[in-house]
């Protein structure tokens, strides 16, 4: 059971999926002070247990694997599963069925809180010059993100019936520094995302949320609609400070320029008929 000092909560064992990945290794040192054991898990090598960790590898798409992962858990931070656009059943089996694995082991579990890896990706056909809040509608720009647009309501349907609670981070460019033009706008720094995590692990009554995962960028495409300050979260960075260095880093002309997700919108398909 979680306890609560005067605003925020602490958790006795919290969950990090992912925990082997390149965030997954950021937050790792970090999320011990949200909680009394930090359970680790992923597919991937994990290295060996530091004081108060436990390692529990397993495969999203695993069923009873995710079920048991859940047991004794009362918080999640979720960032497992594939992180960008790739074939239909790797998206199929770890974000979409995985994902409604690891939430129906959050259920029988009686699991509190998740913190959800969504990504920008949920609206990356929106143009570089709109200004989205998270109430506008999904556009996803691939599988992938049309995945994410899936665990935000999925996450939706196990607060309704179940009363899980979720903020689901649309997390941008979390990366070092920004490695280019684009990131000048959806960058969010590396201590940006601890500090949204542990706000999104600690504010109490989160319900069901969407928050973007930005930094204080001046060149953002997203604008927060009041949920930074509900979960108490203040970005301390802004891209702004590399734009000299990446400012030229342009994507060729087309869909990854004009469009929000970049990139993205020139990979796939991967399942040609
Ligand atoms: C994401 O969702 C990916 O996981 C990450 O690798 C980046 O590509 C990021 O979006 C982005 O949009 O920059």
């Amino acid at each position: 059971m979680p306890t609560a000092s005067t605003t925020t909560l602490r958790w006795s064992r919290l969950l990090l999926t992912g925990a082997a990945g390149h965030l997954g290794r950021v937050l790792r040192p970090r999320l011990k002070a949200c909680c009394d054991v930090l359970r680790l898990s992923d597919v991937m090598p994990l290295g060996d247990a530091a004081p108060g960790e436990e390692l529990v590898p397993a495969a999203l798409g695993d069923k009873a694997a995710v079920m048991a992962l859940c047991a004794g858990v009362d918080a999640i931070v979720h960032l497992g599963g594939v992180s960008t656009e790739k074939s239909w059943e790797s998206i199929l089996d770890a974000n979409i069925a995985g994902l409604l694995h690891l939430y129906e082991g959050a259920r029988a579990h009686g699991v509190r809180r998740v913190v959800f890896a969504s990504s920008n990706h949920v609206t990356g056909f929106y143009r570089q010059d709109e200004v989205v809040s998270p109430r506008d509608p999904v556009r996803p720009d691939g599988l992938y993100g049309l995945s994410k647009a899936f665990g935000e309501n999925l996450a939706q349907l196990y607060f309704d019936k179940h009363g899980i609670e979720t903020v689901c981070l649309r997390i941008g460019t979390a990366t070092p520094t920004p490695p280019d033009a684009r990131a000048l706008a959806t960058w969010l720094s590396l201590p940006d995302l601890v500090r949204l995590v542990t706000a999104s692990l600690t504010a109490a009554d989160v319900g069901c949320t969407i928050a973007w995962g930005m930094s204080a960028n001046t060149r953002a495409f997203w604008r927060d609609d009041g949920t930074w300050a509900r979960l108490g979260y203040q970005p301390q960075d802004n891209a702004e400070a590399h734009a000299a260095a990446v400012q030229h880093l342009l994507q060729p002309e087309g869909p990854q320029r004009d469009l929000q997700g970049g990139a993205f919108l020139a990979r796939g398909p991967y399942d040609p008929s």
